[in-house]
């Protein structure tokens, strides 16, 4: 850790001795799996320093507006909606959830066949490593999955949390459903910031996010050329950070990454042969700092070249129309772009199997890894509608469950050895 920060956490209320241990595991992994590659985007130094400082300058940024009297709201999910977070000036950031390190912690209360992503939040909370947890005034939840909203009603037990109802179905009546949900969702968060969101505020907030998810656009669309010129790896981490760094500061730096990028495109360099298996990874979503099956697949000479994921295009594939209006005309166009994420919650969902192929093809993979967390049944059921439509296409599958501990990892890399031997072939 570059700055000494363990006053702040613990005023946090942060058990020092376990944060210390997770702390300390980081920087070798980091070196490892980030730093060890060759030929990386310059551009991708400021996010190394977020990463090396992940528990320090951002936490501090978030007290001090805290202190100053700002909320800070914290997210698991890509349905709830930033736009209406910022629109009261408050903080959204997204947490993570993506360590084995707290998995133990919540199996001293939770079910141990329970997903890695459901635990690892969780234990978080309960084991409090987590500065962006302890600093949050508000979780907002949300029922996608069975796993996620019961564990909710137990972490309510441990900090103030608030449940969006998301529906499980694309009807008519789920739509006014949902939108009913951001409303009532808008009134909580004025309740909470005591701050009133106004058509104006509205209409800036959506166009900061929209920003953002043009930025991660203009950056996947840099991974469609061969050779590509950023791994999957680092495309993965600036994703990841895109969740809990500043927005306008994000938009900024993945600019700049990304104009290095296309510099890169120009002069034909990239990180990975220009005959590397492509691989599209379509799945449960990979929070910070899971990048397993990435290091597994690049490792072994692949380059991935797109996430259909919630870390990945939908979390910024469609934009919320910025047509202005009322707050509720702008609410509802919110509500309408949440709606398409194809979350494996709803069904049916052949959306998503749609999306996969689309992106296979815009991204001219050579295959596709299914990615699945163990214990995730809706992206494990439909894996085979996924399987099925990828079949139909003559586009090769690999289907992959784990979880975030290592114990797999050998056989993981020799099913993997031979999926990307098979596709060369
Ligand atoms: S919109 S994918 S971020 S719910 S992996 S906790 S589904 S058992 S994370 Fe997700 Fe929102 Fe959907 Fe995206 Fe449950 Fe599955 Fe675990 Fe999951």
């Amino acid at each position: 850790m570059t700055t000494d920060h363990r006053q702040m956490w613990a005023e946090l209320g942060i058990d020092l001795k376990k944060h210390d241990m997770l702390m300390n595991a980081l920087p070798p992994i980091y070196k490892e799996i980030y730093l060890s590659q060759k030929n990386r985007p310059k551009g991708m130094g400021f996010f190394d320093f977020v990463v090396g400082d992940i528990h320090g300058i951002r936490v501090q940024e978030l007290r001090q507006h805290a202190k100053n009297g700002t909320i800070v709201v914290a997210t698991y999910c890509v349905f709830v909606p930033d736009e209406i977070i910022l629109a009261a000036d408050s903080i959204p950031v997204g947490l993570c959830a993506g360590t084995q390190f707290s998995v133990p912690i919540a199996e001293e209360v939770l079910p141990r066949n329970t997903c890695a992503l459901i635990k690892s939040s969780f234990g978080f909370k309960l084991g409090r490593i987590c500065p962006y947890v302890q600093t949050s005034h508000l979780i907002v939840g949300e029922t996608t999955c069975d796993g996620k909203k019961k564990m909710f009603e137990i972490l309510a037990e441990y900090h103030p949390v608030y449940i969006m109802e998301v529906p499980n179905k694309k009807t008519q009546r789920s739509r006014d459903l949902w939108r009913g949900e951001v409303l009532a969702f808008k009134e909580v968060i004025e309740k909470q910031t005591g701050n009133k969101i106004t058509a104006d505020k509205l209409l800036k907030s959506t166009k900061l996010v929209n920003d953002r998810r043009r930025a991660l656009q203009r950056l996947y669309n840099t991974r469609k050329a061969n050779p590509v010129p950023i791994s999957g790896k680092d495309a993965l981490l600036v994703t990841q950070v895109s969740f809990y760094d500043d927005v306008s500061r994000c938009i900024k730096q993945v600019n700049a990454l990304c104009d290095e990028l296309e510099k890169r495109i120009a002069n034909g360099e990239g990180v990975s042969p220009s005959n590397a298996p492509r691989i599209l990874i379509s799945g449960s979503p990979m929070a910070i700092p899971n990048w397993k099956l990435h290091h597994i697949l690049e490792t072994a000479g692949a380059a991935v070249v797109c996430e259909e994921s919630c870390i990945g295009t939908r979390a910024f594939s469609d934009l919320v129309a910025e047509k202005g209006g009322t707050v509720e005309e702008q609410i509802k166009a919110i509500a309408d772009r949440y709606m398409q994420i194809h979350c494996a919650c709803f069904t049916p969902n052949d959306e998503r199997l749609d999306d996969i192929i689309k992106l296979a093809r815009e991204y001219k993979v050579d295959g596709v890894v299914h990615y699945n967390l163990q214990f995730c049944h809706t992206y494990a059921n439909e894996a085979v509608k996924v399987e099925r439509a990828l079949e139909k296409e003559g586009i090769p599958l690999l289907r992959v469950e784990t979880d975030y501990s290592d114990e797999d990892a050998g056989q993981l890399r020799t099913r993997v050895d031979a999926f990307l031997e098979m596709i060369r072939r």
